[in-house]
């Protein structure tokens, strides 16, 4: 069991960890070069070869793979092995354009499910542990990559999937579940619901949860830790690279150790594609350099973040990336302000509203509208029209100070938006409709 929690990688030291990218890189290029013709034409327009490739100091010499790649070497474009060697594929929701289709061979699999079981084991996670799995199973990676991690850990694994609130419920109290994963908007939804069966976080066995797949700030991790009496853990990945494990959360909860054995981050200017000094704010690329079936180089995640090298009281060496601050394409320009849903996110929370929001952006008369719908707690709810409206006005106040933008603010009776049980949909933009 132990051996998902790899001391001897996971912390060892900055110069082992080079010398171990270094030569996987230099071997993954090579593999591309001979195994991926899209790649391989990207290089050869660069005039890059695999010889100037000898280390990861070089990557930077190496051409940018993105979602347009992938769309355009739909569906086997991108494949290092051939098919007859893959045995699963996993797909993204494709709510925008063709789906992203990776494939795995059984190699990669399991390589995907230590990362996962290590995030558990970072969680607190032993074969002592009953793991309620309430991401969704199918073409989503979330499902099937911590149903593989929790395995691997020896923990009782119990697959509800996502959905069906009351009998998730019920498992998570007839089994005692000690770790539940699923996305933290779920998990706040079946906060909120065990709340309103009168449960309190002392009657509920849950210890720890593994949370990931979309953007969750600080408040909401308190709030949903408050609830449901657990520490919660954030967990990060993409499909294109696998799904969860790419990074997790350790007890200090502090950013996520990105699993640096078999990914290489970079930090890149997304106007320019220059890459950034440690410490610096910018897009996430990722290097994968362990996987066969699926191998990319450079993939932009069009996430924001930020990486630090920091010591972790966990004792990890593995570089932590933040929370991502949100995606280069979920950014709003809103009358030519940036705003990120995060940031809107944050001052609901601050002001004791729960994460129940949509954000809906018009444009009338050629000016851009910000309209943030809130739900009111059943505590605030009232029919004193005064007060409602002096509520909306303090909201608005707050997100005047954060966005540096006027936004309209309408409360809404507690329930009246809609729950999530997998990635909620925060923005509604009726400019691109
Ligand atoms: O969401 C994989 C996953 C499943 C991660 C379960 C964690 C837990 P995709 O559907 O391909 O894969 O979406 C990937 O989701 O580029 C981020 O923008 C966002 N994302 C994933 N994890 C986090 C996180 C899965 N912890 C895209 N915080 C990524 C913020 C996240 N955003």
């Amino acid at each position: 069991m132990e051996r998902y929690y790899q001391p001897e990688i996971e912390c060892a030291p900055r110069e082992q960890i080079k010398a171990l990218q270094d030569e996987r890189l230099v071997k993954q290029v090579k593999h591309v070069w001979d195994k991926v013709p899209y790649y391989r034409k990207k290089m050869e327009e660069k005039g890059v070869t695999p010889e100037d490739i000898r280390s990861s100091d070089d990557l930077y010499k190496l051409p940018f793979l993105s979602k347009a790649d992938l769309r355009e070497a739909y569906p086997y474009g991108l494949m290092g092995k051939p098919l007859k060697d893959c045995v699963r594929i996993q797909s993204t929701s494709g709510t925008t354009g063709k789906r992203v289709v990776a494939f795995y061979t059984q190699h990669d699999l399991d390589l995907w499910e230590d990362c996962c079981a290590r995030a558990i084991m970072a969680a607190g996670g032993t074969n002592e542990d009953v793991c309620q799995v309430s991401y969704g199973y199918g073409l989503f990676t979330g499902g099937p990559g911590l149903n593989g991690g929790s395995h691997k850990v020896g923990c009782l694994t119990i697959p509800t999937s996502s959905g069906n609130t009351e009998r998730q419920i019920m498992f998570i109290q007839d089994l005692s579940a000690t770790i539940l994963c699923c996305t933290p908007s779920y998990a706040a939804y079946i906060g909120e619901t065990m709340k309103e069966m009168g449960l309190t976080p002392e009657e509920i066995p849950l210890k720890a949860g593994i949370f990931g797949a979309e953007a969750w700030s600080q408040e909401m991790r308190r709030d949903i830790e408050n609830t449901l009496g657990i520490k919660a853990y954030d967990i990060y990945g993409l499909t294109e690279l696998s799904g969860p494990g790419v990074s997790f959360e350790c007890s200090a909860q502090t950013g996520m150790h990105i699993n640096e054995d078999h990914f290489i981050a970079e930090i890149i200017d997304p106007e320019t594609g220059e890459v950034l000094p440690e410490g610096s704010q910018g897009e996430l690329v990722f290097t994968s350099i362990t996987k066969e079936a699926f191998p990319l180089l450079r993939y932009r995640t069009r996430d924001i973040c930020t990486l630090t090298r920091e010591p972790c009281p966990c004792g990890r060496t593995h570089v932590k990336m933040t929370k991502p601050q949100g995606r280069t394409d979920d950014m709003l320009i809103i009358r030519g302000v940036n705003v990120f849903p995060s940031q809107i996110e944050t001052v609901l929370l601050n002001h004791g509203y729960p994460a129940n929001y949509q954000i809906i952006v018009d444009r009338v008369k050629n000016t851009d509208t910000l309209d943030v719908q809130v739900e009111m707690t059943p505590e605030m709810f009232t029919d004193n029209l005064g007060d409602i409206s002096e509520r909306q006005k303090e909201l608005m106040e707050g997100l005047r100070s954060m966005l540096g933008l006027t936004a309209k603010v309408t409360l809404v009776a507690p329930k009246s938006i809609v729950r999530s049980e997998g990635k909620a949909v925060r923005v509604i933009d009726k400019r691109k409709i």
